[in-house]
């Protein structure tokens, strides 16, 4: 069984919002057209409180229940099946959805017998790469929808540096899975 997961496809990484991937519209659409292909759409939110220590190594973004923090209006968000709230404590940054505070996330990919995850979303260098690179420690089988995920470009190399990691490590890099016969 496979699963997409969407990470952090939130206003506040996205153009008009605190901490913008610049790019990151173009992959509404396509998320939105690979949600169609999986039975079990996961999408994990960072949702920090009001003060945290991760505003000392970035501006204020995605606080819990505020606009920055929600999906925007164009994600067809009714797709999702389960949201993950990640970075919810103000101890450390939570740039993994497999640190989400409500759920147990392996637990409940091991229950639903998910054994290949595909993560796309925002923003490449952070949250996307920490989710995969915990994926592949936690023995799923992993695979980056590279055309569906954006970078925050803060550092200039960052964003080549994450792909190559995230390869090194064992993910699968795909560029649209509808094209590579893979989501059959
Ligand atoms: C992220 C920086 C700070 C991310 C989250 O979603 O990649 N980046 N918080
Ligand atoms: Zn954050």
């Amino acid at each position: 069984m496979k699963a997409l997961l969407i990470v952090d496809l939130q206003n506040d990484f996205l153009p008009g919002g605190a901490l913008p991937a610049p790019d990151g519209n173009n992959i509404i659409p396509v998320v939105n057209n690979l949600m169609e292909d999986f039975h079990f759409v996961i999408a994990s939110k960072d949702w920090h409180p009001n003060e945290s220590v991760h505003f000392e190594k970035w501006p204020v973004h995605c606080v819990r229940g505020s606009l920055g923090s929600k999906f925007p209006a164009a994600l067809k968000s009714k797709n999702i099946d389960l949201v993950l709230r990640k970075g919810t404590e103000d101890t450390d940054d939570g740039y993994s959805a497999f640190e989400a505070t409500n759920v147990n996330l392996v637990d409940v990919l091991n229950e639903r017998e998910v054994t290949e995850l595909y993560v796309c979303g925002l923003t490449t260098e952070y949250c996307v790469k920490e989710t995969v690179l915990d994926a592949i420690k936690n023995g799923f089988k992993t695979f980056v929808i590279k055309n569906a995920t954006e970078a925050v470009k803060a550092n200039p190399g960052d964003e080549e540096k994450a792909w190559k990691v995230m390869y090194e490590a064992g993910a699968v890099i795909v560029d649209d899975i509808k094209y590579n016969g893979l989501s059959a």
